[in-house]
């Protein structure tokens, strides 16, 4: 990948993601903030930099796959979709509306770009294996991107995938791991810890690098590098913080399933350096 990098433009389009997640959450008044900004950077390099894709032709057939396995994290994946040209962003505000193809989980029947209907944990890594398979078959040289979450990892699914992979050689097939070390109702280590994590994953055939899943100069090297791979699938094991980006939300898991308040979306937007006006207009929104 020799494409040149702005890291100014990447960072200022990671925060515009941010602000995307924060104001569609404040409005629709239901969802998961925390999740959404964990993996936001990730998705900003995925979709600015990395993905071959088209998004006036998203049907294209040799373009990427990126199955965004954790659905319920979608207002970062509906923001970079919209940022990178799919639909107007003005249609990020009606997240979870009635009749909306944003809804709270992604619909690929609904939206173009969607690639995989997920929100049922476990499932995207088989998903995408299935986009890996459906490449070589078709002697395609598209790869497929999964993003997954850590607590995924407690779904039986998501091993017999990790096997099915390199027995079957899909080095075209690129895992991100979202490891923000929390789930729904606390800790992933309170739950079931899953570590050593990258030890598992080597230990089923897999080559794995460790990164900070914030830094984006890291995770264009780790995306450069499993892009390399031969004869084996790679997987990023990302470190990241739940709820990054925002002070009160970092690694507090109250904002894994509930949106901000009017009041939070205020302050949210603030230390995001929204312009006054811009979130006076997003508050006089929300009732
Ligand atoms: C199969 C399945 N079981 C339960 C749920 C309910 N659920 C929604 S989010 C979530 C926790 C997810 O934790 P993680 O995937 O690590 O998400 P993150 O912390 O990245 O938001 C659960 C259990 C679900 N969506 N699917």
């Amino acid at each position: 990948m020799n494409k040149k990098i702005d890291w100014e433009i990447l960072s200022r389009t990671a925060l515009t993601i941010r602000r995307d997640i924060i104001k569609m959450l404040g409005i629709a008044g239901s969802g998961h903030p925390g999740g959404s900004l964990s993996c936001t950077d990730i998705l900003t390099l995925l979709y600015f930099h990395f993905l071959r894709h088209d998004p006036k032709n998203p049907k294209w057939a040799d373009r990427d796959r990126l199955i965004f396995s954790k659905g319920h994290g979608c207002p970062a994946l509906y923001a970079a979709l919209a940022r990178s040209g799919y639909f107007d962003p003005k249609m990020l505000l009606t997240l979870r509306q009635l009749g909306s193809p944003l809804q709270g989980h992604p619909d690929m029947r609904r939206l173009a770009g969607i690639e995989a209907s997920t929100g049922s944990l476990g499932q995207g890594l088989s998903f995408g294996i299935g986009c890996a398979l459906a490449a070589r078959f078709d002697k395609k040289d598209y790869k497929t991107y999964v993003i997954i979450s850590d607590g995924e990892l407690n779904e039986g699914q998501i091993w017999e995938a990790a096997a099915f992979a390199p027995y079957h050689k899909l080095s075209n097939l690129i895992t991100i791991l979202d490891y923000n070390k929390f789930q729904l109702s606390g800790a992933t280590k309170d739950i079931l810890d899953m570590e050593p994590v990258t030890e598992k994953w080597r230990a089923f055939g897999w080559e794995t690098k460790e990164i900070d899943g914030h830094d984006l100069p890291q995770i264009h090297d780790a995306l450069g590098w499993a892009n390399q791979a031969v004869g084996r699938p790679r997987i990023i094991i990302a470190h990241t913080v739940k709820g990054k980006g925002v002070s009160f939300m970092e690694n507090n898991n109250h904002f894994h399933g509930v949106a901000n308040t009017k009041d939070e979306t205020a302050r949210a937007l603030k230390e995001l350096g929204e312009n006054d006006a811009e979130i006076q207009r997003i508050l006089g929104m929300i009732p």
